[in-house]
Parts: structure tokens; sequence; C-alpha cells
């Protein structure tokens, strides 16, 4: 009995893939299919996948092509299969050409013809595509664009900003730029509002009322209240209302959260987040201070991230010291805050204008994980403990800083299968906490 097998991810499952599973199942006498999991779908940067994995596996058997399905888990899995099955034949379309020649030393290795003309990235596209429109201005746009290309179903239409754009690096990675904000709204969808904190409310606001879906950069609002009236008005719309934070959508930062909440280094007794910046000041125009934002906007939502998540989103007490910049335009250039929990005390280091080392440290009673910097845009963590050889490493790839998996996390919410990793409390815990300290309360000045 000759054995072939194959793998796929078989996402929508169409002709091509049909076509190809019944000229591998005319390569021998048995047919193993090896459907791909949804973890190794994504770490192999496959994140667009919209089937889950038993709803392929169901569609890949219902072709009755299969004498077997299995599914794959982690790289390298295809040659503990072909010895584990004694298959005889390996083949995958010609789209892989070239790419499992390695497999020859354990079995006969055959390339077929990919059916030109199907995908399942075109069938996922046109089974809805939202329009987005970039409302405000910020280096992130060219990249944000850039990062929107590998997520399926969104296009980004063009933006729209109150002050003169003065690059011509992000006017000419949009398609088009709106005269007026109701302008873009007319050809959007869905908006993604990266103006000045001081204008969110106005922006999200307007967004919501011509019946679009909103993501923001946090704070989406510098008080609790315009926040929270946000949200109950995306509500009251069935709208999607978006906190912005890429950092959330990285799944190492996700892994780590749900290791440490776990248990894994005991009681949580302290976070401690530092998130630094050398900014460029150039007050040169409006826009350049349309895009200041301060140390405490800026960064303290990404700092404050894994401190909500892992300690709660309302702490007992919060003491700000702060330093202000010169320039004329001043805002804080550097700010440390701790945040005091029944028992356990958390400290954030912002700063945008002066350099730190950007770790995280989550120190508990059994041990602590430690995050290199940039640690908000981590692909790695180490959980350490007393005896170091228990000490373990985790790698999850992050492409793209997490913007095209929270861009992907966006699209499915519009969609209504998916889920924002930063739930509303966590997003108003965060403009709290900025609000506070932009009121001043349990702010000390520290003296130039
Ligand atoms: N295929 C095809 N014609 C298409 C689309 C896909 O012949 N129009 C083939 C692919 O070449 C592959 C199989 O159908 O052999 C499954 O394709 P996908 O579901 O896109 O998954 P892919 O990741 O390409 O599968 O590790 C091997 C990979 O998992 C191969």
């Amino acid at each position: 009995m000759t054995k072939v097998i194959t793998y796929g991810t078989y996402d929508h499952l169409h002709y091509g893939h049909v076509l190809l599973l019944e000229r591998a199942k005319a390569l021998g006498d048995y047919l193993i299919v090896g459907v791909t999991a949804d973890d190794f779908d994504r770490r192999r940067g496959k994140i667009n996948v919209q089937q889950s994995l038993m709803e392929r596996v169901e569609a890949v058997r219902r072709t009755g092509l299969a004498d077997e399905i299995i599914v794959e888990e982690y790289e390298g899995q295809k040659i503990d299969d072909i010895k584990r099955y004694s298959v005889d034949v390996f083949t995958v379309g010609s789209d892989w050409e070239g790419h499992f020649d390695y497999l020859s030393e354990y079995c006969r290795v055959v390339y077929l013809d990919r059916t030109e003309g199907i995908s399942s990235s075109e069938i996922r596209s046109q089974k809805s595509c939202v329009r987005l429109g970039i409302v405000g201005q910020s280096t992130v746009v060219p990249k944000f664009v850039r990062e929107s290309r590998c997520v399926n179903g969104i296009e980004i239409v063009g933006m729209y900003s109150r002050y003169a754009i003065d690059s011509a690096t992000i006017t000419e990675s949009v398609p088009y730029v709106a005269e007026s904000y109701d302008d873009l709204l007319d050809k959007v969808d869905a908006v993604y509002v990266i103006s000045h904190p001081s204008c969110h409310y106005d922006d999200i606001m307007k967004a919501l009322q011509a019946g679009k879906h909103v993501m923001c950069e946090s704070p989406i609002a510098v008080t609790v209240s315009e926040a929270e009236a946000l949200y109950d008005f995306a509500d009251s719309k069935g709208l999607v209302l978006f906190d912005a934070t890429k950092t959330a959508y990285s799944t190492a930062f996700q892994r780590l959260i749900l290791l440490a909440k776990g248990g894994c280094i005991g009681e949580i007794v302290a976070v401690d987040a530092v998130c630094t910046s050398l900014r460029q000041v150039n007050y040169t125009s409006d826009a350049a201070l349309a895009r200041t934002w301060s140390s405490m906007t800026g960064w303290g939502p990404t700092a404050l991230l894994p401190i909500l998540e892992l300690l709660g989103q309302t702490p007992t007490d919060v003491r700000y010291y702060t330093r202000m910049g010169s320039e004329e335009h001043c805002y804080d250039e550097f700010t440390q805050a701790t945040l005091v929990y029944p028992s356990s005390v958390a400290t954030i280091k912002v700063g945008k204008g002066v350099k730190s080392e950007g770790e995280l440290i989550v120190s508990g009673t059994k041990g602590y994980i430690y995050v290199p910097a940039p640690w908000w845009l981590t692909d790695y963590f180490e959980i350490r403990y007393e005896n170091q050889t228990d000490n373990k490493r985790h790698f999850y790839q992050l492409d793209g800083e997490g913007l095209r998996n929270e861009l992907l996390a966006f699209v499915r919410m519009i969609n209504g299968n998916g889920v924002a990793a930063i739930s509303k409390k966590t997003s108003l815990g965060i403009v709290a906490i900025v609000e506070q300290f932009e009121k001043g309360v349990g702010v000390t000045q520290l003296v130039k």
C-alpha cells in the first residue's frame, strides 16, 4: 500500500484545495491529510485564518478524500509524521516548490500544480471588507498602512488631520487625504483615531454619530466621564469602540499575563514597567504640536497595561513625581508613578525626553518574570526562579509590532466574531490614572 501525506490550513475549503487532495490521493492508495492547528498557523505568521481547526478538519473530512486526518501542531512535525505513519510520498501545491525538498531524505516529494484563480485570502477578503480612515497624524501612519496589507478584509481608504500634514512620508503612504472629516467619514466604515488625546472625544463622538466603528490610541479620552459616555454611546448604536494599544496584541505579552495570573511566579507582589524615548522637539507648526503627546499620555497607557491587567484597574492610591520639559509647549518629559494596591505595588517610569532601560519586571513570591527592552514590542520573556536551572524562556513570533494582530481583532469585532484584548474596564482605568495626573492630584513637581 502506497501512503501519501499532505498538509494545509484549508480555511474556507475551496475547489483549489479539493483538486489538490484528489491528485494527492491519486499518488497512492492511502491519503493522510494534516490540518494545521490555530496556534501553529499564528506562529508561522498566518494570522488571518477565520475558521476554527474543527471547522477546517470537518470540511476536509466531508470531501471523503482523506483516509486519515491528523493535526499539524509544530515546526518539524512532518518528519515525525512521515516516520510514524511510514509514508511513501509527501505532496503539496507548487506554491511550495523547493520548500520541502529536505523531506526527500525520508520519502518521495511531489509538488502538484496549484490551481490558479482562487485562494482562501481572496475568499476572506470578499466576505467583508472594512473601509478604514485614519484621523490625526503620526509617524506611525506609514507603518500602520503597511501592516494593514497583511490583514484580510480591511482597506485603508485615506486620512484626515485638523492640522496641516507636514510630512510627505505620511501623505504619500495613504491613497487619499480628505479636506474635511465629514468627507472622510462619507467614504469609510470605521476610523482609527490617532489625533492628540485632547481631540479624542470629539473625533470619536463624530465618527460614532456617523455610524462608524472606532479604534483609538489610548487614552481614548482625557476624562473618565467622557470615556464612559463614548463607550455607552457606541454600545447604544451597536458600534465597536476599541482601545488600540498594540502591545496588548503581542502574543508574548498575552501569554506572560496568562502565566503570571496562573500563578507561575506565586503571588504577584510588584510590577515595574519602564517606557522611554528621546523625542524630536520641533514645534515648527501646529501639526508638530498636534503630534506631541506628553510622557504620561504617550507612554502611560502602555506602561499601565500590565499593571492594570495583573493587579487591577483601580489602585487605592497613585502618586506621581514629574519633571516638566523646558520647551515653550512644555509637558512632562519624565514621570514616575507609584500605584498602591491592598497587597501589591507597581511603578511606571515614562519619558519622552529621558532615556532609561525599557524593561518590564513582574515580581512574585516564587519567582519573577523578566521582559527585556523594548518590552512593549516583545516576542520574548523569561520566568526566573531562585534555582536558575528552573528558569523558563518563552518566545512568540511578533510580526509588525502587534499592529496587524490589533487590526485583525478590530475587523473581527466589527464582523461580530472578535474580542478586544483591552477590556473596557482596563481602558477606563488607564483614562482615570492619566486624568488624575493631568489634574495634578497626587503630583509632585520635580524642580529643574
Ligand atoms: N492549494 C492549491 N490551489 C489553491 C490553493 C491552495 O493547490 N488555489 C494547495 C496548497 O498548495 C496546499 C493546499 O492546497 O498544498 C492547502 O493550502 P492552504 O490551505 O493555503 O495551506 P498552506 O499553508 O498553503 O498548506 O506546511 C505546508 C503548508 O501547510 C501547505
